[in-house]
């Protein structure tokens, strides 16, 4: 049978990133914490660390595509942190973290990327990631949207934050920084099943209707973010950033207090988070392509978009393709 062609008046395609210049409207939009801490957060009454804040996501904010990410110099109370929550994961990812992890991680270490000693530098990282799975990291000032945030994946770039979390509260912190991005996700940035199951993320975010972000988010959230995964003679392990960024999160999601449940996009969908609290269930993959194709079932069948998009790796933009 024929398929039908589906002609569509411009309007009724609503405006999403075509290609990675596009990128450069999100910038401004930042939620939440972002620059202005919110009151009872840990940092908020310490106006050394607000100034401080504000000066590295000024930076965030002046990057448009293409630019060098500008270095920042970390002064040794922002090197004192890393250092310990450095060391302290380290010893964690051992027994906890996926063998794909620890395999980047090694490597980062071997090129002198990831130290105890100062804060890693985005641009290196970045560039490290593009080497390896074609995963670019931009600068960011604190939280986009989820769509702004998800749409980004489509072009397999990643926004990261540069600002450092709070001395006071080292080993968890409800917003993500340096820290969060470096020891959470960039290593797991260089596995290409990994980068597949982001990219399909941001590509079923393009355009999504606002319900369908919310799903969409939920999911992220429980892969991406707080993911686990099976892993052959080694049990389950944490592929997920919120996970391998923090103390209390990993040690809260191997302990008996939090209920683990086989991957399912459709369920996870609909399974509301905080962002400021620990999560009380987590969803374990069997694989990461596993849940690739799970996510892109789950795309064809519930995501309501009546257009169809084409991703060219080769220019890296994003095609609305007419024939449904
Ligand atoms: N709770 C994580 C951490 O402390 O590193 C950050 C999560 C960001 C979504
Ligand atoms: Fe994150």
């Amino acid at each position: 049978m024929m398929s039908a062609t589906k002609t569509h008046p411009p309007s009724a395609i609503p405006w999403f990133p075509r290609c990675t210049a596009d990128l450069d409207s999100h910038s401004v939009a930042v939620l939440q914490f972002g620059e202005e801490l919110e009151s009872d957060y840990v940092g908020a009454n310490d106006p050394e660390y607000r100034r401080r804040r504000n000066e590295i996501a000024k930076i965030a904010s002046m990057y448009r595509t293409g630019q060098t990410i500008p270095y920042i110099e970390y002064n040794d109370n922002e090197r004192a942190t890393w250092k310990a929550l450095f060391c302290r994961m380290k010893g964690m990812h051992e027994d906890y973290a996926c063998t794909e992890y620890q395999d980047a991680f090694k490597v980062l270490e071997e090129e002198g990327l990831f130290t105890a000693d100062d804060v890693p530098q985005l641009e290196d990282v970045s560039n490290f990631l593009r080497s390896r799975s074609g995963f670019s990291l931009r600068p960011v000032t604190g939280l986009l949207t989820s769509r702004d945030f998800m749409n980004s994946l489509a072009f397999r770039v990643f926004y990261c934050t540069q600002y450092i979390r709070h001395h006071s509260n080292v080993f968890f912190t409800p917003e993500p920084d340096v820290c969060h991005e470096l020891l959470g996700h960039a290593p797991m940035f260089a596995d290409p099943d990994f980068a597949q199951l982001a990219q399909e993320i941001g590509l079923a975010s393009l355009g999504a209707s606002d319900e369908d972000i919310v799903k969409l988010g939920n999911i992220f959230w429980y892969t991406i973010e707080f993911g686990l995964c099976k892993e052959s003679g080694k049990g389950i392990r944490a592929y997920g950033a919120g996970l391998l960024s923090s103390y209390t999160e990993l040690e809260n999601a191997f302990s008996d207090r939090s209920e683990k449940r086989p991957f399912d996009p459709l369920d996870a969908a609909t399974l509301e988070h905080s962002i400021v609290d620990i999560n009380t269930t987590y969803y374990v993959a069997e694989s990461f392509a596993c849940a690739t194709n799970q996510l892109s079932d789950y795309v064809q069948q519930h995501n309501n978009r009546d257009f169809k998009l084409a991703y060219d790796a080769k220019t890296g933009t994003v095609n609305v393709v007419d024939k449904q």
